[in-house]
């Protein structure tokens, strides 16, 4: 090699490695300053489309409560596969997490046989738990769908041993039961389909895992997934099935094209049909004003509790464990009820619902533990619910330190929930909007101590807890009533 290309080609490592070196570095600073919080996301100015807060007025906004239900081939397999996958915190990604071949998930999907499954037990569970709506995966990432398609023979009916249709016989059950009821459907990520995308682009290859067969120079194409199974089969539920919502999930590389197809196929059939914003945005996202005619809600992160109140309505999804689907093997903890009940509040009193997920187990019954968590929220609402269901969230400019406010529509009853007892037996309000006409106990009735001076407002707290979790102090205002859901406050929330 002569001395001048020798050069030339050191030149070239040299210059290669110093943008790889920058391409970490702007990596690591766009990880680094990426901003998650919620002033940040949520600009005060965001206003949903008068369309979507007409849908939300129609049931979402006064059901605060819905079930969340993570139920697939993966729940049989309780988050580990051949010894592999355990330490991942969601069961519903082993598919990905113990890098399981296409062909042989294909051979755990043919044996999924949910034998117990009862549609009318789980939403009788359900509805006396409190629960509103509930929300099931349809199609969750591996590909699977637990409804009849002929878009794709990958379904419960035609490719299990099982033979029913899930997504209808709970869809009637919940509605029997009076519960509304929709679908999750991840409507771009598809791990069964080789040109679905993958959420980073360090999962990319796990496409060669699950597809070894693929040629070497496959070239992923999204669209092409879209046209063939993912915007048939949404089509095919909005069409087949009473939905009342659809929860769509990671939305790597939708456009807003890609969106609006899917968004036009759901409004063209289901007119009162609920969207998530999960069509477009991730949950930790800026939101995008542009996007808002797509959709008609925003849900927070997966497990995010607000920590503020909100300009927009909200939902957040949580899970009564740390995992979606069912899970037994490797790390999994579960919430304790005080958790989730505080979870539960402060969702409720940001501006939004509550979606509280359970994974089901193989054979088709509701997790036991599930149950009982969801059995202490529906005892809790029985006492408390007035505080919950109808309300708004807080009027007042700031959170307080022991807890959290609620409000009635029409802003004239506040709903204090002491979360956090101070140790002086006494909670104080500043800002209070209106004179305090009467102060008491929900769980009781019983009168609470009360004085105003000006805005501020004190309440002496029995020295006995009135509520184990959350005590409620239900505060009527005359005068000046608090803005609790008036046109002035971008009446959404
Ligand atoms: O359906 C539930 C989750 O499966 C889904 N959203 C909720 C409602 C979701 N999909 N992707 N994500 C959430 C982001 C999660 C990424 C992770 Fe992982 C899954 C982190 C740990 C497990 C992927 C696999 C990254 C590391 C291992």
């Amino acid at each position: 090699m002569t001395c001048p290309i020798r050069f030339l080609l050191l030149i070239l490592v040299v210059a290669t490695q110093a943008t790889d070196a920058a391409e970490t570095q702007k990596k690591a600073a766009k990880k680094a300053t990426r901003n998650t919080s919620f002033e940040y996301r949520f600009d005060d100015n965001l206003k949903q489309t008068a369309d979507s807060i007409a849908r939300q007025d129609q049931w979402f906004r006064d059901a605060k409560f819905g079930a969340f239900i993570h139920f697939g081939v993966y729940s049989t397999l309780e988050g580990e596969y051949e010894g592999r996958g355990s330490q991942h915190r969601y069961s519903e990604w082993i598919q990905v997490s113990a890098r399981i071949p296409a062909d042989e998930y294909h051979q755990v999907a043919s044996r999924f046989n949910p034998a117990e499954f009862d549609a009318d037990e789980w939403a009788t569970t359900f509805a006396n738990a409190g629960i509103r709506y509930v929300v099931i995966t349809s199609k969750h990432h591996d590909g699977f769908a637990l409804f009849k398609s002929l878009v794709s023979e990958y379904n419960i009916v035609d490719y299990t041993p099982f033979k029913r249709d899930i997504i209808k016989e709970l869809s009637e059950a919940c509605h029997r039961r009076g519960l509304k009821f929709g679908v999750y459907y991840s409507q771009a990520q598809d791990w069964d389909e080789p040109d679905a995308p993958y959420i980073a682009p360090r999962l990319e290859g796990t496409r060669k895992f699950i597809h070894p067969d693929l040629p070497a120079d496959f070239k992923p194409d999204m669209d092409r997934y879209i046209a063939k199974k993912s915007l048939p089969q949404v089509e095919e539920l909005v069409k087949n099935y009473e939905l009342d919502l659809v929860w769509f999930d990671t939305p790597s590389g939708m456009t807003m094209e890609r969106a609006k197809q899917f968004s036009n196929t759901v409004r063209k059939h289901r007119p009162d049909c609920l969207i998530n914003s999960r069509l477009i945005h991730g949950g930790k996202d800026k939101v995008d004003a542009t996007f808002l005619s797509l959709y008609d809600y925003n849900s927070i992160g997966d497990k995010e509790v607000p920590t503020r109140k909100l300009p927009l309505y909200v939902e957040s999804p949580d899970s009564v464990s740390s995992s979606f689907g069912y899970k037994t093997k490797g790390k999994c903890y579960y919430h304790t009820e005080e958790e989730l009940i505080e979870r539960f509040v402060h969702t409720v009193c940001a501006g939004g619902n509550y979606l509280l997920n359970n994974g089901p187990m193989g054979n088709g019954r509701l997790d036991p533990e599930a149950i009982r968590l969801y059995g202490v929220i529906g005892d809790w609402l029985k006492v408390n619910g007035e505080s919950i269901y109808a309300a708004r969230r807080n009027p007042l400019p700031s959170r307080p330190e022991w807890g959290d406010i609620s409000a009635s529509k029409d802003g004239t009853t506040l709903y204090l929930h002491v979360l956090d007892a101070p140790p002086s037996g006494t909670i104080t309000l500043n800002e209070v909007p209106g004179i305090i006409e009467s102060a008491v106990f929900l769980a009781t009735g019983e009168k609470a101590q009360f004085s105003q001076s000006d805005n501020m407002l004190r309440i002496t707290l029995p020295k006995a807890n009135v509520d184990e979790y959350d005590t409620v102090v239900k505060v009527r205002l005359s005068g000046q009533a608090a803005s609790g859901d008036t046109a002035s406050d971008n009446k959404a929330p």
